[in-house]
């Protein structure tokens, strides 16, 4: 085929070429900038004809550049295809940028089928918004909120200009799940990865997105998770790739809790001698949205019967987003938690739900009531749509793991075309109750590998245990791991251990278990410290990491999800009460689930395996924001030695600023 431009420029196209072009095309519609794109472009006005087969080894490559009032995309595709696996590849631009001007032909050898870069520019900023009827400060990028959701396609390499519009804080971000295989300086990670981005500056990330599934970026300073800094990053299976299921459409539920006190002002509440506790969220918010002073549900037990029955029209911050859906289909719905403090259990009234991935990675399907959600997991749930299409349906989020005192977040399962503020004619579904553990226990334990998932070595080299305690450290109320609070050093570990910088944290290594008569049900007050020192893994070594629970200060044990980055792990085995040799033998090696966050309930163990081959340093924490800043994470170096010289522009602060500095011109 022959693509001929407005300026009667002959172009080359196969048929398949054809498909991907289109499929760019599609892509940039959904994403509503199609009008702009065309008007630029001219797109539309191409011309197609069909011509000889010798132009079956042409590949593409395909620029585009895209504003749409706050967000620039750039993008580049290089489109080649393989005739009968031969590897001749070209490789052409297309330059889209307006003018438009398709004539600009590169040709190159390239062996890849499908590249695409995909730039991206996000602002963050401080607004006011109402997203539970209450106006406060939240942090928004390109003046939304939540952040705008982000979709690739596996294979992509991800170009993001973060710059912070902030007044006076620093701001960094993490694309969790990401696993940054080769690229540990754009994991997001202040103090870790990079010196956070200043006020007024950007930092650009690299990287691959080299899975598909369902993911997100949030803050990582601070408690900037707090204040709303998160959204979606979707990463879809390659072109001509296909999931293991099928669906018809597609909608997104990021869970969150809100609180009216900015994180700010929690932070230092936690901070300070005495310790000051920011007590339980005031709502809980579905895709930013919540209701605070008002009810979707009026005269429902389940709901606070106080407030009034809310009046929305739809344009209201504090509107919930209804999810539309036809009658007798079926669709996927990717949730994910990003919520500060506990875990989030969801309902469909009527629905069953059918989970088929989580955290990025496809699991044995079974189908649930309700799904918990604990902070920083992702899942995937099919529901069909076969229930009575003349209803809608509730669509609840309850609390777990935590005291139950605030109301259910709610929004409706609206079956086209019944109006969408037809209320469901039930009351709204009952959630598991907030204590039972059992109940979180089981669907747990529910969750297996999809056949075809990578199996875990038969043997770990190395078992580093982690006991999870609070402690009063110098008057301060802390969170320790192995009886040591976490404070984050001002230079990143990253660059410190690359370039050999002894100062710039604590050289002994932290304890690799703790006292064998440790008592986990008593909870012990003294004798921990704060340090920052760094569990170096050889690389390419299997390492177990066996998180053990204990009573806190308060003679309670909740449950901590503990997120792991730059790897994901295989959860092997939960337990209760104190891990012990014996339950080595019952690890599960056969089929467990691959994930990036799991959850330790409480009085008990959880054990996880992977394979430290990813060189860089990489966080492992509690993903509860209040707990990690009060101390508890560890810290993992892999490698460090093996890795290139790094990008300089996160290196700016600390030691690492003098270091480059001194050593600028050798
Ligand atoms: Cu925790």
């Amino acid at each position: 085929m022959v693509v001929r431009d407005d300026q009667g420029y002959l172009l080359y196209l196969t048929l398949n070429m054809i498909k991907y072009v289109s499929l760019f095309v599609a892509e940039v519609e959904s994403l509503r900038w199609a009008t702009e794109y065309t008007k630029q472009c001219g797109w539309r006005r191409l011309e197609w004809e069909t011509d000889a087969k010798e132009v079956e080894k042409v590949g593409w490559k395909v620029n585009w550049r895209i504003r749409n009032n706050n967000m620039v995309v750039n993008a580049v595709a290089k489109l080649s295809l393989s005739i009968n696996r031969a590897s001749v590849f070209d490789e052409f631009s297309l330059d889209l940028i307006p003018p438009c001007n398709m004539g600009k032909i590169l040709a190159e050898k390239v062996n890849v089928a499908l590249e695409m870069k995909k730039h991206y520019k996000l602002e963050v900023e401080y607004m006011f918004r109402a997203p539970d009827c209450i106006e406060r400060p939240v942090l928004a990028v390109n003046g939304q909120f939540p952040a705008p959701t982000i979709r690739a396609r596996r294979g992509d390499t991800m170009v993001i200009k973060v710059t912070n519009r902030l007044y006076t804080d620093e701001v960094s971000i993490h694309w969790h799940g990401i696993r940054q295989r080769g690229t540990p300086w754009a994991d997001g990670t202040s103090s870790i990865a990079q010196c956070p981005i200043r006020p007024g500056e950007s930092f650009v990330y690299r990287f691959k997105v080299d899975k598909p599934g369902t993911f997100i970026y949030h803050g990582h300073h601070g408690l900037h998770r707090t204040d709303g800094l998160y959204g979606f990053l979707i990463v879809e299976v390659a072109e001509g790739e296909k999931e293991p299921f099928h669906y018809d459409g597609e909608f997104n539920l990021l869970l969150s809790d809100w609180w009216h006190r900015p994180a700010h002002e929690q932070q230092i509440m936690l901070s300070a001698k005495p310790f000051r506790w920011v007590g339980e969220p005031q709502t809980l918010l579905i895709n930013g949205r919540g209701q605070y002073n008002c009810t979707l549900a009026p005269g429902y037990a389940t709901s606070n019967s106080s407030y009034p029955p809310c009046n929305f029209k739809g344009h209201e911050q504090c509107a919930p987003t209804i999810l539309n859906v036809l009658p007798n289909k079926t669709y996927r719905i990717r949730v994910v938690s990003v919520t500060g403090l506990g875990s989030e259990n969801l309902i469909i009234a009527n629905h069953t739900m059918t989970v088929v991935e989580a955290d990025g990675n496809y699991v044995e399907p079974f189908t649930v009531d309700n799904l918990d959600v604990h902070t920083g997991e992702s899942y995937s749930v099919l529901i069909s749509t076969n229930q009575n299409p003349n209803e809608n349906y509730w669509v609840s989020v309850g609390v777990i793991a935590r005291p139950f005192i605030i109301p259910p977040g709610l929004t409706i399962l609206n079956y086209l075309p019944n109006s969408a503020w037809k209320l469901p004619i039930s009351q709204p579904p009952l959630h598991p109750r907030w204590d039972d553990l059992e109940h979180n226990k089981n669907f747990t334990k529910s969750i297996f590998a999809l056949k075809g998932t990578p199996k875990p070595p038969r043997k770990a080299h190395r078992r580093i245990v982690l006991l999870i305690t609070d402690h009063l450290v110098d008057g301060y109320t802390k969170w320790a791991v192995n009886k040591v609070s976490l404070v984050l050093p001002s230079t990143p570990y990253l660059g410190a251990i690359k370039y050999g910088l002894k100062h710039a944290f604590d050289q002994r290594p932290p304890p690799e278990n703790f006292a064998n008569d440790y008592d986990i049900m008593r909870p012990a007050y003294g004798n921990a410290t704060f340090g920052n020192g760094v569990y170096v893994l050889d690389f390419n070594t299997t390492v177990d990491l066996i998180l053990q629970n204990a009573n806190a200060m308060d003679n309670f044990s909740g449950s901590h999800p503990w997120h792991f980055h730059g790897h994901d792990f295989w959860v092997v085995g939960h337990g209760e009460g104190k891990f012990s040799e014996k339950d080595v033998k019952k690890l599960n090696l056969k089929n467990p689930p691959l994930k990036n966050t799991e959850v330790v309930f409480s009085n008990g163990w959880t054990a996880l395996r992977f394979v430290a081959d990813n060189p860089g340093v990489w966080l492992f924490h509690c993903h509860l924001e209040h707990h990690l800043i009060m101390g508890m994470g560890v810290v993992f170096s892999v490698g460090v030695d093996r890795l290139p010289e790094l990008p300089p522009e996160g290196l700016a602060c600390g030691l690492t600023a003098e270091f480059l500095m001194r050593h600028k011109h050798t």
